[in-house]
């Protein structure tokens, strides 16, 4: 099988460096040589170095990046495809056919019964570019299921909402990275980049205000911290806006010339008075004024969002009122300055633009669009007509698992939502009431522990691929290793299911060809890769989308002479602060957060089975005040119990004065916490509130022992037994 992935010779780099790739994590893709490649066969070890030619990183990695290349060989991961011969059975090896044969076997029965729609897919924006395009291909042209969802919707469709609706186009940041340090001042909402991007930090050179309810290690490099209430930065972004306006700092000649609708805009702040916003935001009006006025005077300023003032039940509106602020300002389409949002996952750029989302087709285009089904129905070789519409969003999709009306059957693909998905004991219910559970994987994450079926999948380093980094610039992450025999890449699994599903033709394993494809499905769309080549990448370290033909030279910065609006204009939109889906009261007094710390990825299902970063953050926390430690009697290291309405946790505490006096905050990366959070939504974007529920915080009075986390290689209990556990 890897044969047809070996690179093509103009794409090698030189031998003594090893090969020229990209870290398997987040979103800053920061360029890596990956050496020691008969490494896995010799029993070697694999090395990993920096590259200085990734303007991203500049020679720089973090943690999670030097260590990366442990899992590739790592005893942990999986070699085989595993099933179970019943229900209430372990895991246990197959052969390929067999797995194959019965995935195939189940879901053509499930559709025989249910109808298409019985069988749904969940994605994830770690996926690469050719994975993520075939696998909304085979949802809609092989199993014919409009139930298709992934993993971004928990991370960036709130912005990506904001910002089509503000601009026409969302492409994280629209200007190169590097932009980022000729800014005088860079303000960022809700962004954590010293602990989820740390080589982010060395594109902020001057002025930095942060927007934290924590005083994080990001918030220690500010100029200016404003420590906002958790669920309240929308009203921030009005008040802020408020005093550009009546503060003089507003740009009347670029708000002429580049936008509509101001005056609307203008009337909907004016009743948001400063210290009206102060008395709901807990930021003082003299922080708020200081904020506008560094802002206001810079010769070139930025305005960033991160998840921290996204992942609301209003996250669109809340990054639609910092892109106003932006807009009044006179910032976006300005060399240097501009609005932005953080984009978080590898390929959460590009894994949001080819058709994994419910309600997309590839090249950004709409599935609704009769326009962009014909086009895409062409490349495809199928009739419109046969391709389905607009599905469940990620959260309504799990929550509809096994019931009545909802899909029988999930193939899950780059997502591990036993942990990461919000109200998850839930979430796990419905997963274990599912006739059919299939997961991809290349460890035994907690939900593939649940599944009927296993697929042992390759790494990021044993297979070519495309990522769009969140700069929008298309990147090579290169094959430096061959695999383990008896893995097979996400593209070789979906060909050998389409095939069983009577769909041989169109699913090609070699990740060019469905690159190829890919061109020609986007060609004409908002995200146009028709003029990116594999060969064009590996010269031009990236290249920007659009670029809609290959003399094209690619877009660094899209918004400079117009916006991609019907009028070539950036919109204003009023929008309005309401209150939290879940606020405090008398049986839950505290805020719980929710985000990241540097050493674990994600659901931690990678790197917690990385030595070094289990050893760096071995268990999940509580971080919370000294005062409220002391009302419970607790120093760090004590046990305490998490409540919400919706379950508890158990954790260490970790004593601060770092954390607002009303706020308590826990990581993400184990099981746990997230049986604590809100699934309530945005209504536009469908993004749960994972950054503010209502919880009540005790000393646990059992031993200091066991984390609720349990063990990080998960279990192989059988999956019936899962559901009633949590
Ligand atoms: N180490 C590490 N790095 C990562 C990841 C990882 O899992 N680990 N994941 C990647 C991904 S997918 C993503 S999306 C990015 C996320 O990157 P960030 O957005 O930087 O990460 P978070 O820690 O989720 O949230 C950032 C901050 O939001 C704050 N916050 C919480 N509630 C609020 C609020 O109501 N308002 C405001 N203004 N701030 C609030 C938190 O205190 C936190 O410090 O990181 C990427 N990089
Ligand atoms: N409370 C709370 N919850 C959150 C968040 C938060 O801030 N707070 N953040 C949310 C955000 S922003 C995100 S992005 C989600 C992420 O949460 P998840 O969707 O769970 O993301 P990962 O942990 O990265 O899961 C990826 C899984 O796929 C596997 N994998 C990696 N690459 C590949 C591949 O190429 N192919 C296949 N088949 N498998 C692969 C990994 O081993 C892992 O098991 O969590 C969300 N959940
Ligand atoms: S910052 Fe992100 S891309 Fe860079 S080394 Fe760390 S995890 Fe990898
Ligand atoms: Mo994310």
């Amino acid at each position: 099988m890897p044969t047809s992935l070996s690179p093509p010779a103009s794409v090698m780099t030189p031998v003594h460096l090893g090969e020229a790739t990209h870290c398997p994590y987040c979103a800053l893709q920061c360029g890596m040589y990956v050496s020691g490649g008969s490494g896995r066969e010799a029993g070697g070890t694999l090395t990993v170095t920096p590259r200085h030619d990734i303007p991203a990183n500049g020679g720089g990695l973090c943690q999670k990046g030097w260590t990366a290349a442990e899992l590739l060989t790592s005893g942990v991961r999986l070699t085989t495809p595993l099933a179970r011969a019943s229900r209430t059975a372990p895991l246990s090896p197959v052969s390929w056919e067999e797995a194959l044969d019965r995935v195939a076997g189940a879901v053509l029965a499930l559709q025989a019964e249910h109808g298409r729609d019985a069988v749904a897919v969940f994605g994830g924006g770690g996926l690469t570019n050719e994975k993520a395009y075939q696998l909304g291909k085979f949802a809609r042209v092989a199993l014919r299921t409009s139930q298709i969802d992934y993993n971004g919707r928990f991370c960036m469709s709130s912005a990506a909402a904001a910002t089509n609706r503000a601009f026409g186009m969302d492409r994280g940041l629209p200007f190169p990275i590097t932009d980022i340090a000729e800014a005088d001042v860079v303000m960022m909402a809700g962004g954590n980049v010293a602990e989820t991007m740390p080589p982010f930090l060395r594109h902020l050179r001057d002025t930095l205000i942060v927007v934290d309810p924590r005083q994080t290690r990001t918030a220690k490099q500010a100029a200016l911290h404003l420590k906002v209430t958790p669920g309240t930065d929308l009203a921030l972004a009005l008040g802020l806006l408020h005093i550009a306006i009546t503060e003089g700092y507003a740009d009347q000649d670029y708000i002429a010339a580049r936008t509509t609708g101001f005056d609307a805009v203008r009337e909907s702040v004016a009743a948001w008075w400063p210290e009206r916003v102060e008395r709901i935001t807990g930021v003082p009006v003299a922080s708020m004024r200081q904020a506008v006025h560094l802002l206001g005077t810079a010769r070139k300023a930025m305005i960033l969002t991160g998840r921290g003032a996204e992942q609301h039940s209003k996250g669109v509106d809340t990054v639609t009122a910092f892109i106003n602020l932006a807009l009044a300002l006179g910032l976006p389409g300005r060399a240097g300055s501009g609005y932005g949002c953080i984009t978080g996952q590898g390929n959460g750029q590009g894994g949001r633009e080819h058709g994994q989302k419910a309600d997309q087709l590839p090249g950004y285009r709409r599935i609704d669009d009769p326009a962009a089904r014909a086009h895409v129905a062409a490349v495809w070789g199928v009739d419109p007509g046969e391709l389905p519409g607009p599905g469940r969003s990620a959260y309504e999709l799990l929550d509809a698992l096994g019931t009545g009306g909802g899909p029988r059957g999930l193939l899950v693909f780059g997502s591990n939502p036993v942990v990461s998905a919000p109200r998850a004991a839930h979430v796990t219910e419905r997963l274990a009431a599912l006739d059919l559970l299939v997961v991809s994987d290349f460890v035994l994450s907690e939900t593939a522990a649940m599944a009927d079926v296993v697929l042992p999948t390759t790494q990021w380093a044993e297979e070519h691929g495309t990522m769009t980094n969140l700069e929008g610039r298309v990147l090579l992450r290169r094959q430096a290793i061959t695999p383990p025999p008896e893995v097979r890449s996400d593209l070789a699994i979906l060909a050998g299911l389409a095939a069983r599903l009577g769909r041989e033709e169109g699913f090609s394993d070699d990740p060019r060809t469905v690159f190829d494809e890919l061109r020609r499905a986007s060609a004409g769309g908002v995200a146009d890769y028709a003029g990116i080549t594999y060969e064009r990448i590996a010269r031009e370290t990236g290249v920007f989308w659009p670029a809609p033909s290959e003399d094209h030279p690619g877009t660094p910065r899209p918004f400079l002479d117009r916006f991609p609006t019907p009028d070539g204009r950036a919109r204003f939109v009023p929008v309005d602060h309401r209150p939290v889906a879940e606020d405090v009261d008398d049986d839950y007094p505290f805020y719980l957060t929710t985000g990241r710390v540097l050493a674990h990825y994600q659901s931690g299902a990678q790197t917690r089975r990385v030595r070094a970063l289990n050893e760096a953050a071995p268990e999940p926390y509580v971080e919370l005040h000294a005062d409220l430690a002391e009302r419970l009697g607790v120093v760090s290291g004590d046990m305490v119990v998490v409540t919400s309405r919706r379950g508890s946790a158990r954790a260490a505490a970790r004593v601060t004065r770092a954390i607002r006096h009303d706020t308590v905050f826990m990581p993400f990366h184990w099981e746990g916490v997230n049986r604590l959070t809100n699934p309530a939504l945005d209504p536009t974007s469908r993004m749960p509130e994972f950054k503010v529920c209502a919880v009540r915080v005790e000393r646990s009075d059992e031993g200091p022992s066991g984390r609720d986390g349990a063990d990080p290689r998960a279990t192989t209990a059988p999956r019936a037994d899962r559901g009633r556990n949590t």
